[in-house]
């Protein structure tokens, strides 16, 4: 079997450190193929990618068969199967979000620009750098040739902080969970829906009181990346890299039965989320390919919470549309 080729964008960074070994030893496609790593970097972090390599050598993974270390976009995405876009340009004190937008256009826009000409054509990207879901949108339209919903971001580490904090709320085990949703944009916004999830075939909203689910569940999971950068003094590193690890491996392998997550893809238009923005839904995957879950009744508090949320998308898509990034 020809190994699978995975590119990670800011492979030198906290996330790709906690991401490249998971991937070599087989978690991110399954413990029977074999991958090659492309590293890609700015110029000035090389060395300390390179560190990284000979750390992955140092396991001795069976299944890594190679690994190219560059800061050309146009030699790492050469042949890529699978894109993991990592790095991004962070929010500095004093910056205005038409600024952020602008540094992190000056990113993705390349990067998807490359993708376009040198990808392999099975091409499946997830953008994890945030503004997440408008960083993939740049690269989205910078990559006319690729299919539109190759492109995805990730809020699978907000579904799964999710699914912890409920576990905890009703002293169940998270695989009693099911059918989670993570709706809208990867910020503040999220809406996390419990009235969609089931626990030991009861809905969720039901089983917790009203208050908790407003005053505390959703505030929790939309701000526990914050909570994150309090305790430990950096933002999350391991369980973003997890939750890339399980955006891929179910994309690439489905979801199982009678369950779904969730992810930000492409819109078509379902649940009132204007077609073409990427906003996370509830999604199964079949074939290889992300379908948003239809046919859920949204009441009048989720309607308000994915409208918030969407709304913030638009302006962001309207904000890159005006600085022709888009
Ligand atoms: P780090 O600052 O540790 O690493 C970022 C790396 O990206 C650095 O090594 C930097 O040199 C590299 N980089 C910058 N520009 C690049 C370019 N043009 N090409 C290639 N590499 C480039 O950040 P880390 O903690 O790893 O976080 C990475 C991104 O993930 C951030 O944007 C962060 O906000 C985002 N996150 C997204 C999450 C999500 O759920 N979607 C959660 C975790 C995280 O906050």
């Amino acid at each position: 079997m020809a190994p699978v080729k995975v590119t990670v964008t800011g492979a030198a960074g906290q996330i790709g450190y906690a991401l490249l070994f998971r991937i070599a030893s087989g978690q991110l496609l399954g413990a029977d193929v074999p991958v090659t790593l492309s590293l890609l970097e700015i110029t000035p972090a090389l060395k300390a990618a390179e560190g990284t390599a000979m750390e992955l050598d140092d396991c001795a993974f069976p299944l890594l068969k190679g690994i190219e270390i560059t800061d050309s976009a146009d030699k790492a995405f050469d042949g890529a199967n699978v894109a993991l876009l990592v790095g991004a340009r962070p929010r500095t004190a004093g910056m205005e979000r038409g600024d952020l937008l602008e540094a992190n256009g000056g990113i993705f826009g390349p990067q998807g620009k490359a993708i376009n000409s040198h990808a392999a054509d099975d091409i499946r990207v997830l953008v994890v750098g945030n503004p997440a879901n408008t960083n993939a949108l740049i690269a989205q339209a910078a990559a006319p040739d690729v299919p539109a919903e190759r492109f995805t971001a990730m809020t699978r580490l907000d579904h799964n902080r999710a699914l912890s904090q409920l576990a905890a709320k009703l002293k169940v085990s998270v695989t009693d969970i099911k059918k989670m949703t993570i709706w809208g944009n990867h910020s503040a916004t999220q809406y996390p829906d419990l009235f969609h999830t089931e626990v030991g075939g009861k809905i969720a909203a039901e089983l917790v009181e009203d208050a908790w689910l407003r005053e505390t569940f959703i505030p929790k999971v939309a701000k526990r990346g914050a909570a994150i950068i309090e305790a430990r003094g950096a933002s999350s590193a391991a369980s973003a890299a997890n939750a890339a690890i399980d955006h891929v491996h179910d994309w690439v392998n489905g979801t199982p039965e009678g369950d779904w997550t969730s992810a930000a893809i492409p819109s078509d238009g379902s649940y009132g989320v204007p077609e073409g923005i990427i906003s996370s839904f509830p999604v199964v995957s079949r074939d290889g390919r992300w379908e948003i879950v239809q046919g859920l009744s949204i009441d009048e508090f989720s309607r308000e919470r994915i409208d918030a949320s969407v709304g913030e998308l638009v302006e962001e898509r309207d904000a890159v549309r005006a600085l022709n990034l888009i």
